[in-house]
C-alpha cells in the first residue's frame, strides 16, 4: 500500500498548481451541516474567515461544507482598508467576498468605526478632520461593497467594561463626543439603504452595566429614528467569562426594542462535554429568540483561533468535528451524530452511529486523492462501513487505512474499517484515503451514509 500513496503524493506536489479542491459531506438526513440545519430554522450559521487561509484545502473545504455566512476576521478593518488617508485597499477583503458569493454565503461587514486596528494617522487628527475622515471611511468602504453585505458592524465596542456604563475613551469619543455613534449610523444609512446596520460589542451578553448602556442607546436611537437595525453579541466565553444565565433574556430584551440580534463572534474555551453543553446552550438561546437571526463562530479551526490555546472552536486543529460541533448541530435540529432527536434511527445490531465527510485533498491531470473522515456519534463503535459511488470510467488505483470491496459494476466501492481503525470512542474520528484515476472524468464520488457496528 505505501508505494502508490507515496507516488501519488510526489506527483501531486509537482502538479500542485493544477489542483482543485472540492468537499462534500453526507449522512442520511438533509440537515447534516451547521449551515443547512440553521437554514432549517430560518437562520444562518457562519464563521470568521481569514483570506490568507482560503488556499488551504481543508480550511476552504470545511468552510464551504458547513457554513453559509462569513465575517472577514481582519480584512475589512480600518488598518486593512485605509492604511493611508483616502487610499483604499480592498484586495484581501474582496477575496473573501468573492469566495462567499460563489458559495452563496452572506457576508457581515466588520467593522467600520472601532478604536482598535486604527491607523495612527486617524488618531492624530483634530475633531473637524476626524469627523470627515470617519464619514469618508464609512462612505468609501460601504460604497465598494454595496449590495454584497447583509449587515455591517457600523460601530464596534464603543462602551467601557465594568460598572460605569460610559463610552470607552477613543479618538472618536474623545474628540467628537458621544454623538459619533449616531453620526456613523446616519452616514451608513445614507450610503447603503439595504444593508442592515448593527452595533457590536463584547461583555454585553448578559444583563449588566455595559449591556444596559447599549440597551439605553438602542432605545434612544429607536425613539428618535436614528437608523439602527441590529445588535451583535460577540459571545467570547471562557471560565472567567462564562455563558451568562440570562443570555436568552438579554437577547430578548433587545429584540423587544425592535432590532434584530445576532451572535457575532462566538467562541467558548474548553473541551469535551463542558464545551459542548455551552455551545448547545448558546445555540438554543438564539433559536428561542425570534429575532435572533444567526450565529457566527470566530474562526473555523482551533489551529487559527485568535486564542488557539483555549481550543474554543467547533473543529480541532485537524478539522475533526469536536463534541462541541455535534452539540451545536444537534441544538440546531441537525442530524449529524444522533443529535436533534434521540439518535435518529440508530443502527440495528449496535447502539452507535457514525457520520462521514469527504474531501478531495489533491488533484492532478488524471488523478486525485480523496480522504474520508469517519466519526463516531455520541456512543462508541466497533466498526464502520462506508460506500462511495464513482462515475465511470474513473477507477480507484489504491486505498489505505480501509478494506475495499466492489459491486459487480465496479463503480460502487464499499470500504470497511481496517483491522486497526474500526473501534472509535464516542465522538472520535479516523480516516481512510484513496487515489483515483480520472480516465477523463473529473467528477467527485457520491458518498453514502456511514453504517456503524
Ligand atoms: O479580539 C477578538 C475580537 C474581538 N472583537 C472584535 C474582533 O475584530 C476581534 O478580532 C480579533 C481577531 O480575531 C485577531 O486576529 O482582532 C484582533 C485585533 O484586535 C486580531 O488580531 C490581530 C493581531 O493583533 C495582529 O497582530 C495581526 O496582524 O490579527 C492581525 C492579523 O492576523
Amino acid at each position: 500500500m505505501p508505494m502508490p500513496r507515496r507516488a501519488a503524493q510526489v506527483f501531486t506536489a509537482v502538479l500542485l498548481a493544477a489542483s482543485t479542491v472540492t468537499a462534500l459531506s453526507h449522512t442520511a438526513a438533509a440537515a447534516d451541516t451547521l449551515g443547512s440545519a440553521a437554514a432549517g430554522k430560518g437562520r444562518y450559521f457562519g464563521a470568521a474567515v481569514a483570506a490568507n487561509h482560503l488556499g488551504e484545502s481543508a480550511y476552504a473545504g470545511t468552510l464551504d461544507r458547513e457554513f453559509n455566512q462569513v465575517t472577514p476576521e481582519n480584512e475589512m478593518k480600518w488598518d486593512a482598508t485605509e492604511g493611508s488617508r483616502n487610499t483604499f485597499t480592498f484586495g484581501n477583503a474582496d477575496q473573501i467576498v468573492s469566495h462567499a458569493q460563489t458559495q452563496n454565503m452572506k457576508v457581515r461587514g466588520h467593522t467600520l468605526v472601532w478604536h482598535s486596528q486604527l491607523p495612527s494617522w486617524v488618531s492624530g487628527l483634530g475633531a473637524t478632520d476626524l469627523r470627515s475622515a470617519m464619514n469618508n471611511h464609512i462612505t468609501q468602504v460601504m460604497q465598494h461593497y454595496k449590495g454584497k453585505i447583509y449587515a455591517w458592524d457600523v460601530v464596534n465596542e464603543a462602551y467601557q467594561d465594568g460598572s460605569s456604563g460610559a463610552l470607552r475613551s477613543s479618538p472618536f469619543a474623545d474628540k467628537l463626543g458621544s454623538g459619533f455613534i449616531e453620526e456613523a449610523f446616519r452616514t451608513a444609512r445614507s450610503v447603503d439603504a439595504s444593508a442592515k446596520l448593527c452595533y457590536n460589542d463584547y461583555n454585553t451578553d448578559g444583563v449588566n452595566a455595559k449591556s444596559n448602556a447599549v440597551y439605553a442607546m438602542v432605545k434612544d436611537f429607536k425613539s428618535r429614528g436614528v437608523p439602527i437595525d441590529c445588535v451583535g453579541f460577540q459571545s467570547h466565553f471562557n471560565s472567567a467569562s462564562p455563558v451568562p444565565s440570562d443570555y436568552q433574556a438579554n437577547l430578548q430584551r433587545f429584540t423587544d426594542l425592535g432590532v434584530d440580534v445576532q451572535i457575532t463572534e462566538l467562541d467558548i474555551e474548553g473541551s469535551g462535554t463542558a464545551q459542548a453543553n455551552n455551545y448547545s446552550n448558546v445555540v438554543k438561546a438564539c433559536l428561542a429568540v425570534t429575532r435572533c437571526t444567526g450565529l457566527t463562530v470566530w474562526g473555523i479551526t482551533d489551529k487559527y483561533s485568535w486564542r488557539s490555546s483555549g481550543t474554543p472552536l467547533l473543529f480541532d486543529s485537524n478539522y475533526g468535528k469536536k463534541p462541541a460541533y455535534d452539540a451545536a448541530l444537534a441544538a440546531l435540529g441537525g442530524s449529524g451524530t444522533g443529535g436533534g432527536g434521540d439518535g435518529g434511527g440508530g443502527n440495528p445490531g449496535g447502539n452507535g452511529s457514525c457520520t462521514v465527510s469527504f474531501t478531495r485533498t489533491s488533484d492532478w491531470n488524471d488523478g486525485y486523492n480523496g480522504e474520508v473522515v469517519v466519526k463516531a456519534g455520541s456512543a462508541p463503535i466497533n466498526g464502520w462501513t462506508v460506500t462511495l459511488t464513482f462515475t465511470p470510467p474513473q477507477k480507484v488505483a489504491s486505498l489505505w487505512n480501509g478494506t475495499p470491496s466492489w459491486d459487480s459494476s465496479g463503480n460502487v466501492m464499499t470500504v470497511r474499517a481496517a483491522s486497526y481503525n474500526g473501534s472509535l470512542a464516542a465522538g472520535a474520528s479516523t480516516s481512510f484515503g484513496f487515489t483515483a484515476v480520472k480516465n477523463g472524468n473529473n467528477s467527485t464520488p457520491t458518498l453514502g451514509t456511514c453504517t456503524a457496528s
